[in-house]
């Protein structure tokens, strides 16, 4: 039996945990969780948010740091923790998980929102009531009228980044945490189907695209 992903689409925390998944070469099936019909999520896992992975052993895991600790123990290879980085990838995928998101994910909410409406009215009034108990009222259509500025603090964030990878193909050189947590951030910017990453941020969309190739196809020694 193969692994279950459960994931909302637009999630950067999914991505993270897919690209975790291929990363490890873990079969699994994908179960795009309805935003307002959530029963096999809440009976899976106890909860209702996503990622949740059930393995194939039948355990469930939720959370994308805790699916990337759990699946590093069940599949040590390939790693992603190369040695003497472990500490590092740790901390500045929780950076990336929280800081970064917080710059990011602003700039997505019009492409969120849309989304949700297509799926249906009632989808997108749930998904802005989630945001606005967290946030206040009205902080959904405040963030989107706030386009310009949310895109120069998405720059902003990423430029460190950006300039992080115009030396190297990974964040450190190799493969490890960390990558999947910025993937998944990146993946905001890619979830219609268009590649919306800013055009000057060109060792970005590359590393993007390098991350994205990523799948448990993929033999490791090609
Ligand atoms: N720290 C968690 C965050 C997970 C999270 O925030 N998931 C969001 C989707 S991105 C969610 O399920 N939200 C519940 C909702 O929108 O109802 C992780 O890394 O997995």
């Amino acid at each position: 039996m193969a692994a279950k992903l459960y994931q909302f689409l637009g999630s950067p925390f999914c991505a993270k945990a897919r690209k975790l998944l291929e990363f490890k070469g873990v079969e699994f099936e994908v179960i795009e969780v309805d935003y307002l019909e959530r029963k096999e999520l809440l009976l899976a896992s106890g909860q209702m948010t996503v990622p949740a992975v059930t393995l194939a052993s039948g355990e469930t895991i939720v959370d994308s740091a805790r699916i990337a600790l759990r699946l590093e123990e069940l599949h040590p290879e390939p790693t992603i923790f190369p040695p003497g980085w472990r500490g590092l990838h740790v901390t500045l995928a929780d950076y990336i998980d929280n800081q970064l998101e917080d710059a990011v994910y602003p700039a997505a909410m019009a492409d969120e929102l849309a989304y949700y409406a297509r799926e249906g009215a009632d989808r997108a009034a749930l998904w802005r009531l989630i945001r606005e108990r967290k946030y206040g009222a009205g902080f959904v259509d405040r963030m989107i009228a706030q386009q310009t500025n949310n895109w120069q603090r998405v720059k902003a964030a990423l430029a460190p980044f950006e300039e992080q990878l115009s030396s190297m193909p990974f964040l450190t050189g190799r493969i490890g945490l960390a990558d999947f947590s910025l993937y998944g951030q990146l993946f905001y910017f890619a979830f219609t189907g268009e590649l919306k990453i800013p055009a000057e941020l060109k060792n970005l969309i590359a590393y993007f695209g390098r991350m994205d190739r990523i799948s448990s196809r993929l033999d490791p020694s090609a």
